[in-house]
């Protein structure tokens, strides 16, 4: 099941919270900051442990790294890399559905019922809103259609969109309602 919420997620008592990163993941502004100030000092901690695959990158751009919640209500925090919005057509689309796949296979890898995302890249990055929700909604329906297949009959798994506006709410809201074009 699909949900959109307009709220904080560092409040959410969810399974895993998903983080918008950077790719040294320690920590930044935006949601990455309410993230770090609300699970304390241990979750720098833990991503410094996070080991660097190039210099400086401990996630590259699309991929996810898992991390416990420490002082968070949730148990994970699971931390993605979003594009950097640089017009469309430098592979941002891509890479942003990868974001959210990834962290799914993270989030579904550790159990969880329920999982929690912030609008990935539209903040600092500079996605436009509009495309970016689509390829969120996209990407956890596929997911959610996927893993329906291979169940038996356990409870679905929750994912959580959280706007922390009310546009980003009301944008999301209007599409999930809609059946979202696939040629975005
Ligand atoms: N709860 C939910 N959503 C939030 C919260 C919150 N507490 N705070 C902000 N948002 P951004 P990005 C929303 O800029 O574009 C960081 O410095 C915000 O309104 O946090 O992926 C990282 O370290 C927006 O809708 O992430 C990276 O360097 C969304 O979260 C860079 O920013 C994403 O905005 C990542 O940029």
């Amino acid at each position: 099941m699909i949900k959109i919420i307009h709220s904080d997620i560092t409040t959410l008592p969810v399974d895993a919270i998903v983080n918008a990163a950077n790719e040294r993941m320690l920590g930044g502004g935006g949601v990455d900051g309410a993230i770090h100030r609300a699970a304390g000092p241990d979750l720098y901690k833990a991503c410094l442990t996070v080991p660097e695959v190039r210099p400086g990158v401990r996630c590259p751009t699309g991929e996810a790294r898992i991390t416990p919640g420490y002082r968070l209500p949730a148990r994970w925090v699971i931390h993605t890399v979003g594009p950097v919005w640089r017009g469309g057509t430098h592979g941002e689309p891509e890479k942003l559905a990868a974001c959210y796949r990834n962290s799914l296979a993270l989030a579904a890898e550790h159990a969880c019922r329920s999982v929690a995302f912030p609008c990935i890249s539209t903040g600092v990055y500079g996605y436009p809103l509009e495309p970016a929700a689509r390829i969120a909604i996209r990407e956890a329906r596929e997911f959610l259609a996927h893993t329906e297949a291979q169940r038996h009959g356990e409870r679905e798994m929750e994912v959580v969109i959280c706007c922390f506006s009310e546009r980003d709410f009301n944008v999301y809201n209007t599409l999930l309602t809609q059946e979202v074009s696939h040629d975005y």
